[in-house]
């Protein structure tokens, strides 16, 4: 690797990080996968050369997958995380005192293994009690008959490769199916500017399946375009308002996500609007 990571998107956009140095760079039964410190995140987690997660901007997206659906569901007892395997979501939802069991179900047991020898510095709790990991593929998983959770996450890395799987109305179906009554589902749902088609395909499957379909909005300094989408899903439950209970749990503990920000997060642009075929303002 030479002293600059670049990502290049479609051949169109390239977003370059200056490279201290590699840590590893290994191939698994399913993926690239690199660790490398760079000057201005420290040290960032790649996949088949797509930035994933890094050290000192993790937060953002971390914090807005988990908290605006954790902040209202009805209950938050069981928690099943797809993908992930770096350990920045499970982290984030094991600071709620009522979460009991939190299953993540992560593919490449790799991907785990080199983020906990490699990031520590995500400070996830792999040893909390309440977590148990499963390597196997989300979309198999979650299609068996199993336990039903009340809160689905699914942090899957781009759709292509290992995860399109996470991206189909077959899958949105099979969370559904896992979900608890009052369950809530959110995921990670691409740039809604640079990934336009990808951030409507995603929104569009959600509502054939979930009466209750919420994109939303919030910063990804690594990912392309620098800005994020994604999306709560529910049968029964709307986005707001979310439980003070809740927030003074985490909250404090937050240095990206808050009230204000949950509100704000939900609020869609125009454009949005008219392409899902809502009124504007
Ligand atoms: N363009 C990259 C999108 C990756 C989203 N998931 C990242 C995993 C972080 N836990």
């Amino acid at each position: 690797m030479g002293e600059w990571f670049d990502e290049t998107f479609k051949d169109q956009v390239r977003l370059g990080l200056r490279v201290r140095r590699s840590l590893l760079h290994s191939k698994s039964e399913y993926q690239t996968i690199d660790i490398v410190d760079t000057e201005p995140y420290g040290v960032t987690l790649l996949l088949d050369g797509a930035m994933m997660t890094s050290v000192r901007e993790e937060y953002f997206y971390h914090e807005m997958l988990v908290h605006p659906a954790l902040t209202v569901a009805p209950s938050i007892r069981r928690v099943l995380v797809v993908g992930g395997g770096d350990g920045g979501t499970v982290r984030e939802v094991l600071r709620y005192r009522e979460v009991e069991r939190v299953i993540l179900c992560e593919i490449d047991a790799l991907v785990t293994e080199a983020c906990k020898t490699h990031m520590a510095d995500f400070h996830v709790p792999w040893d909390d009690p309440r977590l148990t990991l499963v390597f196997r593929d989300g979309v198999a998983y979650v299609r068996e008959e199993g336990e039903p959770f009340d809160v689905i996450l699914i942090d899957g890395a781009d759709p292509v490769g290992p995860a399109e799987g996470l991206f189909t109305s077959p899958f949105h179906e099979s969370c559904k199916r896992r979900l608890t009554r009052g369950g809530v589902l959110a995921l990670q749902s691409e740039a809604p500017f640079l990934m336009r088609e990808d951030f409507l395909r995603i929104v569009r499957s959600l509502r054939g399946v979930f009466p209750r379909v919420h994109p939303y909005f919030g910063p990804a300094p690594i990912y392309p375009s620098g800005s994020w989408s994604f999306t709560f899903a529910s049968a029964t439950v709307d986005a707001h308002p979310p439980m003070p209970e809740r927030l003074e749990q985490i909250e404090t503990r937050c240095r990206y996500y808050n009230r204000d920000i949950h509100r704000a997060a939900f609020a869609q642009p125009n454009d949005v609007r008219r392409a899902l075929g809502a009124r504007c303002v």
